[in-house]
């Protein structure tokens, strides 16, 4: 029977009639060094999985279990996330280091083990510990329960893993040292990548340095497209090819056609290649590209502009015969803020009417770079206004999280004993209401903020609903925030300040996408709502690594429901301790 591609539903509405028996997907993960070279370095040494770059793929099927025994033989303490997976009733695996759990130390290991229930699509692992991330990363696949049959889409001939990442010549823990010292941001990428690999556009790139995708003609295929990067959004094209993208965030989105992919940290994006007509006739040779997206830096900033190169990988046809070299795709300009928006904004879900209404808990939750008091250790300390002595600090409604030493905020939560490790006073507001995003928007008040452990408090199973207003207290810019333990629908996203009496107006209540990151508009707001039904200590924070050290985050303590299933399960005897 000829499958349409609007008469399929996913696998919530599916009735799949022969259901395969869960099963248990089973890894072990070296985290440890790997010596490689890259850019015409010398041979240097990174911290990988398994010895590979990226780490290996896990694929499972919905409601499997996945294992994963996580062995530290790196010098660095580590975790892994796992982003995107709910976690429910496996709250201690979610994986941020001193929010579910103390790290993992050299010589040191963790099982990590958790149900894929409920979710389908693409989803990756990272490290949660520091930059690391930055080389500690890899894919995590959930396929349909029914098998590929069932996805809601044409099954597509094949499927490719495409992570995106990012590339440094040092070492990515002395460069996240050297900022916390400085309290100055990590100088940007030496690369961009593609599944590791840098391509052909760099001076350096030697051989064996660019990734390629052998495809044949006239057969379908669907990417999974993942951004690893740590501080980066991306556009990502393929030359004489679009897209049709299906899901984002392993949430199904009605089929958009596009011929950019926009793609912040944090986020996926599936989407079938589509080739052009002459493509089809003739196969051939494309690069596949991508460039960053940069909301909020000065074009004069030098520092800025060397960063500004182009991360390729081969899209080769079987048969091929030509001896050009591959087409280059058109790229958009690195500030092209309105390709960013068409895209993110234009995303649906696939099944409608989902959204919760009635919404418990409103909170306005401004996301800011501000400064901060410079600490003894720090070594670089800006006279910068308001006060002299000051360094960068990135704050959510002017509190700028900095995570205890000590004990995990879910260990404290868990034997009801938060003294010393958070308090329970994260404000549903901002301290002051100003013009949040105007150019003569700086206000002393709230460009300075001090460190914070705070926390809000849900009750089981109530709706909330986050106001996310980007300012520009020192420069406007695109943060993507990421939830854990939760997907949330977008409602609505917009530039300037979100006005409460106009804007909700705005809001799609009836297929929103549903997404674990969202990137809030550089100078902008957007507006997510979710059920806070996962009992738990769950992150949400930028997922720009640079950020994230400087502050900007918070945690949500979400309360037991009434059962022993909605109830916080004991820790398992492996967690480690600090
Ligand atoms: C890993 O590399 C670090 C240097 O980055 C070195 O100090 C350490 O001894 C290496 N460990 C192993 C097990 O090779
Ligand atoms: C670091 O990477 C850049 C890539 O643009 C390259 O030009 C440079 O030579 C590299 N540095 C070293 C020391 O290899
Ligand atoms: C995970 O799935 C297994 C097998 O289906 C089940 O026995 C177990 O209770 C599930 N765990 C949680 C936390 O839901
Ligand atoms: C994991 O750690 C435990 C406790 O230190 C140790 O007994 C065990 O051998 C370790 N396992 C591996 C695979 O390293
Ligand atoms: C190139 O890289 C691939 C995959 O990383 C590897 O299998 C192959 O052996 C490498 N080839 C050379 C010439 O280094
Ligand atoms: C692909 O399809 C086109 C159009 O139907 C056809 O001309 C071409 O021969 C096919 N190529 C292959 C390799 O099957
Ligand atoms: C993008 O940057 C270029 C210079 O780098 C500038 O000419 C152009 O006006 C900018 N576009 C937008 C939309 O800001
Ligand atoms: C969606 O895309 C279309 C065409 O690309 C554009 O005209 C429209 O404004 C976009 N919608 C939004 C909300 O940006
Ligand atoms: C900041 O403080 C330093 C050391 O106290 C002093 O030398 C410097 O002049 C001050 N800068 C400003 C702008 O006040
Ligand atoms: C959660 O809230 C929804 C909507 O208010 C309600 O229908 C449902 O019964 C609640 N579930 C539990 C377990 O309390
Ligand atoms: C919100 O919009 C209304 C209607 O346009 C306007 O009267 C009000 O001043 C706006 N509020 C803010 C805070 O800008
Ligand atoms: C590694 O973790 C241990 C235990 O939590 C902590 O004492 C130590 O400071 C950590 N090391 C670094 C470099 O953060
Ligand atoms: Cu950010």
């Amino acid at each position: 029977m000829a499958r349409s591609w609007s008469l399929l539903l996913p696998f919530a509405l599916a009735l799949v009639a022969s259901v395969a028996q869960a099963a248990v997907v089973e890894h072990t993960f070296n985290v440890g060094n790997l010596s490689i070279s890259q850019l015409c370095q010398p041979e240097m040494i990174i911290t990988a999985v398994n010895g590979q770059l990226p780490g290996p793929t896990i694929v499972a099927s919905e409601g499997d279990t996945v294992v994963v025994h996580m062995v530290n033989e790196s010098p660095y303490n580590a975790t892994i996330h796992w982003h995107g997976i709910f976690q429910r009733g496996t709250p201690w695996a979610d994986g941020p280091a001193m929010v579910t759990q103390c790290p993992v130390l050299p010589g040191g290991n963790y099982t990590y083990r958790f149900n894929v229930t409920g979710q389908e699509g693409t989803l990756w692992w990272h490290s949660h510990f520091s930059f690391l991330r930055a080389t500690v990363y890899g894919a995590l696949i959930i396929k349909p329960r029914g098998g590929a049959k069932a996805y809601p889409f044409p099954k597509p001939d094949e499927e490719k893993v495409v992570v995106l990442g990012e590339w440094w010549n040092a070492s990515v823990y002395d460069l996240q040292q050297n900022a916390l010292h400085t309290g100055q941001p990590a100088p940007p990428a030496n690369a961009y990548t593609i599944n590791g690999k840098p391509g052909d556009f760099y001076n350096c790139s030697a051989l064996n340095q660019t990734h390629k995708f052998e495809l044949k003609q006239n057969k379908t295929y669907m990417l999974r497209i993942i951004n690893a990067a740590l501080n980066t959004p991306l556009f990502f094209k393929v030359a004489n090819h679009s897209f049709t993208v299906v899901a984002a965030d392993a949430c199904y989105t009605k089929p958009y056609k596009t011929d950019v992919v926009v793609i912040s940290p944090g986020q996926t994006v599936d989407a079938f290649l589509v080739p052009d007509a002459g493509v089809a006739a003739v196969g051939g040779r494309y690069y596949m590209a991508v460039i960053p997206y940069n909301s909020a830096v000065n074009a004069l900033n030098p520092e800025f502009l060397y960063s500004l190169t182009t991360g390729s990988a081969v899209v080769e046809y079987a048969g091929s015969v030509t001896t050009l070299p591959p087409v280059r795709p058109q790229l958009p300009q690195y500030n092209d803020t309105a390709t960013v928006h068409r895209f993110l904004s234009n995303l649906t879900a696939l099944v409608p009417n989902r959204v919760p209404l009635a919404v418990d808990t409103h909170m306005f939750v401004t996301v800011s770079m501000g400064d901060t008091v410079c600490g003894p250790d720090q070594t670089m300390c800006m006279p910068n206004p308001p006060i002299n002595g000051t360094i960068f600090a990135s704050s959510m409604n002017n509190a700028s999280l900095i995570l205890p030493k000590n004990t995990s905020m879910l260990e404290a939560l868990y034997h009801n004993n938060a003294d010393g490790v958070y308090t329970r006073d994260f404000p549903d507001t901002p301290p002051l209401v100003f013009d949040y995003t105007a150019d003569a928007s700086d206000t002393a008040t709230l460009k300075f903020t001090t460190k914070s452990t705070k926390v809000k408090t849900l009750p089981y199973n109530s709706t909330v609903q986050m106001v996310l207003q980007n300012t520009r207290l020192v420069s406007k810019e695109s943060h993507p925030m990421h939830l854990h333990g939760f997907n949330f629908f977008v409602l609505a996203q917009d530039f300037g300040n979100y006005n409460e009496t106009t804007d909700p107006a705005k809001f799609n209540l009836v297929d929103p996408q549903e997404r674990n990151t969202v990137a809030v508009p550089t100078g902008g707001w957007a507006v997510i709502r979710f059920v806070a039904d996962n009992p738990g200590m769950w992150f949400m924070h930028c997922h720009f690594d640079a950020h994230l050290d400087f502050g900007l985050g918070m945690v949500f303590e979400v309360q037991d429901g009434p059962t022993a299933e909605t109830s916080l399960p004991p820790p398992p005897s492996d967690l480690p301790q600090c």
